[in-house]
């Protein structure tokens, strides 16, 4: 049906998102670490709005006069909006954004010049909530999943002062990935760093160097000739690239990298197009290790490991999701303290410098993907939208030797739908990366007290979440549920633990004290410390954290299962228990 001429366009149409999905951003990820970037974070301006006016009115046209030149009035003003710094949370910056959930339009002017022959991408680390992004009056695409990075081509948009447009909108649905009901806050905002890539006009857009092969995958050319190069091992392989993919033996000898020697080499790659006129060289810091699975062992280089572990969300009091570097060193140098060798980044991408920062201080890494709790398992959008995830996770840490393992998500019920739906996850990050192991969190089955999913049957290593001692206070269940398994691959067990208000204290029965949650690590650590297939562990959680579901005045609204408070400056008990655990096993 004709829609009526209507001056506000907008208000008449309640399915103004179908004009964004169109245009969907998938799996656009760069190899960019030495690539020459300039920031666009630092100052934006923006403004908080929640009926999605922009997208429906499409303010971004910047639509302000009438043919004859007359001035049209408008909503907005672009220029005249507050100031914020990016990368933020936008919840972290008044009381009053503290709490809310919905649309946001981020907006910012700069300035480009030309070079020669180059094509240009604008980079976004992390936009939490779905973002619309625009340039110039130009809509450019919709990206979906909140902690992976997408990169927009700009090429043909730029001009010499430029306006860029983002519209976030954090609202949780349940056809989402993660759906509406997780357990951590939902912050919303651009969160991680935005920066103006140039490229050449054909260029290196992922590589893989593993133990035996390399691959490379360009862009802008169909045909040409790629070399790797180690200069400190003296060692330089060819690869011959056609229908823009190559793939060649590797022979090199390097030393291998592990927790305890996290020996990074710089590798070149250099790629020449078939005639000759574009030249593309990027290089990054690799470690090279071999990770597997033996019966019930986890091999990593060939040798038995157990995974001392810990697991961590992204956050911090002060900057909510967008975590700093030294945040992130921070727990790493707890987790050490601790004795780990090991980190779940739970439960969600967690930022790129997280496996960078690992890569360089040796620490093992389960990264993750939010198919969390319910998810519309029967969605193909809600699958098509995992599956993206997945894909952007995987090439933008390809590389890094710290991740062993992705997780395809937690503690989704055994139904069929979602056993279709986590086993193609599983196929996919197979089919995208032969070097790593495939795990997910899953269940015990309470009525029958054993370890029984079907989709363990996909895995290489069956991730365990169990809450015995806390949630189910008959701790004598845990044996149970461990004589009655008999799994054929390592298990992990991906959590446990208890809620503890920090520098709460009484007697060992008493919910929410230190000593509580003291007895609960006790008697798991006991009782786990003497089951042969159990081949790693990462307690729930490092640090308390934030948490709208979480409405107990011991809890004020965090969750706080932490080893250490919210601000990590208190270590509870039970730190001290893994940290002596761990000590134990070394
Ligand atoms: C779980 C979830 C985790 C929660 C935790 C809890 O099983 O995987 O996201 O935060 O339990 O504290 O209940």
């Amino acid at each position: 049906m004709k829609k009526p001429a209507n001056f506000q366009d907008g208000i008449h149409t309640s399915d103004f998102w179908d004009f964004y999905k169109e245009k969907a951003i998938q799996n656009s990820v760069i190899a960019d670490f030495s690539r020459g970037k300039e920031s666009l974070s630092g100052i934006w301006q923006y403004g908080i709005d929640q009926y999605d006016t922009c997208l429906r009115n499409k303010w971004w046209l910047e639509h302000e006069f009438m043919h004859d030149g007359r001035a049209l009035p408008l909503d907005y003003s672009f220029d005249n909006w507050a100031d914020v710094h990016i990368p933020s949370c936008w919840n972290m910056q008044c009381e009053k954004l503290f709490l809310y959930e919905g649309g946001m339009v981020y907006t910012r002017k700069f300035l480009y010049s030309r070079g020669e022959n180059e094509r240009v991408f604008i980079k976004f680390g992390g936009v939490s909530g779905r973002a619309a992004v625009f340039v110039n009056k130009t809509y450019m695409g919709l990206h979906e999943g909140g902690s992976t990075p997408f990169y927009i081509e700009v090429t043909d948009v730029l001009q010499a002062e430029n306006r860029i447009v983002v519209a976030v909108n954090n609202t949780r649905r349940p056809d989402s990935v993660p759906a509406d009901n997780t357990d951590w806050f939902n912050y919303g905002g651009i969160y991680r760093d935005v920066e103006l890539i140039r490229v050449p006009k054909a260029f290196i857009k992922t590589f893989q160097a593993g133990l035996d092969f390399i691959r490379i995958e360009v862009d802008g050319a169909d045909t040409g000739t790629a070399v790797l190069r180690i200069p400190e091992l003296n060692y330089t392989a060819g690869i011959n690239v056609q229908n823009s993919r190559g793939e060649a033996e590797f022979s090199a000898d390097p030393e291998l990298w592990s927790p305890e020697n996290p020996q990074l080499y710089e590798v070149e790659v250099e790629f020449i197009t078939a005639c000759g006129g574009t030249r593309d060289k990027i290089s990054d810091r690799i470690g090279f290790r071999e990770i597997g699975v033996q019966g019930r062992e986890i091999l990593l280089n060939g040798k038995p490991i157990f995974l001392r572990g810990i697991s961590a969300h992204e956050e911090s009091v002060i900057n909510g999701k967008a975590v700093t570097e030294d945040e992130i060193r921070e727990n790493y140098a707890l987790a050490k303290e601790m004795n780990c060798n090991f980190m779940r980044l739970a439960h969600y991408p967690h930022s790129e410098h997280a496996s960078r920062i690992a890569d360089e201080i040796g620490i093992l890494l389960w990264e993750e993907i939010p198919v969390y709790w319910a998810i519309e398992f029967d969605n193909p959008a809600a699958y098509a939208n995992a599956e993206n995830q997945l894909s952007e996770l995987i090439s933008r840490d390809i590389n890094r030797a710290s991740v062993i393992i992705w997780s395809v998500g937690n503690e989704n019920p055994d139904t069929d739908s979602r056993l279709e739906f986590m086993s193609r996850l599983t196929e996919k990050a197979r089919e995208l990366d032969k070097t790593r192991l495939i795990t997910a969190a899953c269940l015990v089955d309470h009525g029958t007290l054993v370890i029984a999913d079907r989709l363990t049957e996909k895995l290489d290593i069956i991730g365990v979440n169990q809450y015995y001692g806390w949630y189910d206070p008959d701790f004598s269940k845990l044996p149970t549920v461990f004589e009655n398994s008999n799994p054929a691959k390592p298990v992990i067990i991906s959590e446990f633990g208890a809620d503890c208000r920090a520098g709460f204290h009484g007697g060992s029965d008493e919910m929410f004290t230190e000593e509580f949650q003291l007895a609960v690590y006790e008697k798991q650590i006991e009782t786990l410390s003497n089951i042969e297939y159990i081949k790693g562990v990462s307690p729930w959680i490092l640090y308390d954290f934030r948490c709208p579901r979480r409405l107990h005045y011991m809890q004020d609204y965090y969750n706080i299962k932490g080893l250490l408070s919210a601000d990590k400056t208190h270590k509870k008990l039970a730190f001290y228990a893994m940290q002596k655990f761990y000590a134990n096993l070394n």
